[in-house]
């Protein structure tokens, strides 16, 4: 499976991010009318001609009553500006908070240059952790609380959400709701690096019933198998200081967490499809691919690598 393309932002798709659009749009037709009664009006001031000066006299401004265009203009000008301000500040209070309390809610961090996310839901007793890929219940509200593990990202959904910074030591908190079910695509939105736009996220909308298949799916452990106890036995050893496998003893927390990789639609955050033949690429060379990433070339024997690969094939 691959991401819906291009990103969305024109679109929106729940009570938090409307709103914008339609201020968005809103200011864009403002402006617009604004643009043009600028121009008829440079354009009437080109082709009318002042009254000739008689010889001797100085041309002083508003002495031929121009003066009085001047505090019109002004006046429209401020009235026009106030009234934007008013409605977006009357936008942003419209979004600050969703209409009724988020009983879920996500930690997002960010880093250099993926997602990672940490599932708190009022209805289920412990937290899980995913990465690059939130499922959300369509028609709740979703508190996310965001932090960043280097240095400054943004987390952008722009058809769920407004864009909103993710700062090392600090936590943001926002919110977001997708009315109807689907697949939104996210970005980073703040330059963080080499690979800040391979930093992608993809947020799925599911119905009431796969959301709670899906989170139930997420949080059990990796179910062990006998038949890839060498591939798993090479994990250990060469990923698992960096990946968690939840259920056996990796349980790195450099990258992400992989218990369920195979139920992503994407690797390496929005990179590469999620297919065995991408994953065998990402596995043989990641600094090819995104160069610069955080994880190293794990330079596998081809043996080990075939085994990793049967491995991983069976975190679903
Ligand atoms: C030094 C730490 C480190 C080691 C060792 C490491 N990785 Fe990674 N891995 C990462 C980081 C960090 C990322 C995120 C990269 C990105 O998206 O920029 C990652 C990403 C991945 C992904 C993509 C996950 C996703 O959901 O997008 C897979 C799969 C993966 N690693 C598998 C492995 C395997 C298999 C090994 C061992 C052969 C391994 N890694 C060794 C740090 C490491
Ligand atoms: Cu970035």
């Amino acid at each position: 499976m691959s991401l819906p393309s291009p990103l969305q932002y024109l679109h929106t798709a729940g009570p938090a991010a409307d709103p914008v659009t339609t201020l968005g749009w809103g200011l864009g037709a403002v402006s617009a009318v604004v643009l043009a009664v600028v121009c008829i009006a440079l354009v009437a001031g080109l082709v009318r001609r002042r009254a000739p000066l008689a010889p001797g006299e100085l041309a002083v401004p508003g002495d031929q009553g121009g003066l009085s265009w001047i505090y019109i203009g002004v006046s429209i000008s401020a009235l026009v500006l106030a009234a934007c301000a008013a409605w977006t500040v009357v936008t942003l209070r419209a979004i600050a908070m969703p209409a009724q309390a988020a009983r879920l809610t996500v930690e997002v961090t960010a880093a250099q240059w993926w997602w990672r996310a940490r599932y708190r839901d009022a209805d289920r007793p412990s937290a899980f952790q995913v990465a690059n890929e939130l499922h959300v219940p369509v028609g709740r509200p979703v508190r996310i609380e965001l932090t960043s593990e280097d240095v400054i990202h943004s987390f952008w959904v722009p058809q769920l959400a407004g864009k909103v910074d993710a700062i090392p030591g600090r936590t943001n908190v926002l919110w977001l709701q997708a009315d109807r079910p689907g697949t939104y695509r996210g970005q980073c939105g703040e330059f963080c690096g080499a690979e800040h736009a391979r930093m992608q996220l993809v947020v799925v909308a599911d119905s009431a019933e796969d959301y709670a298949r899906w989170r139930d799916a997420q949080q059990a452990p990796a179910t062990p198998q006998q038949a890839v106890a060498a591939g798993q036995a090479v994990f250990q050893s060469h990923c698992g200081a960096c990946h968690a496998v939840r259920g056996t003893p990796a349980g790195g927390l450099l990258g992400p967490d992989l218990t369920h990789l195979k139920s992503r639609h994407t690797l390496a955050a929005g990179l590469l499809p999620d297919t065995p033949d991408a994953l065998a690429r990402w596995i043989e060379d990641p600094q090819a691919l995104k160069p610069g990433t955080r994880m190293p070339n794990p330079k596998l024997s081809p043996e080990d690598r075939q085994a990793v690969l049967a491995y991983l094939g069976t975190l679903n």
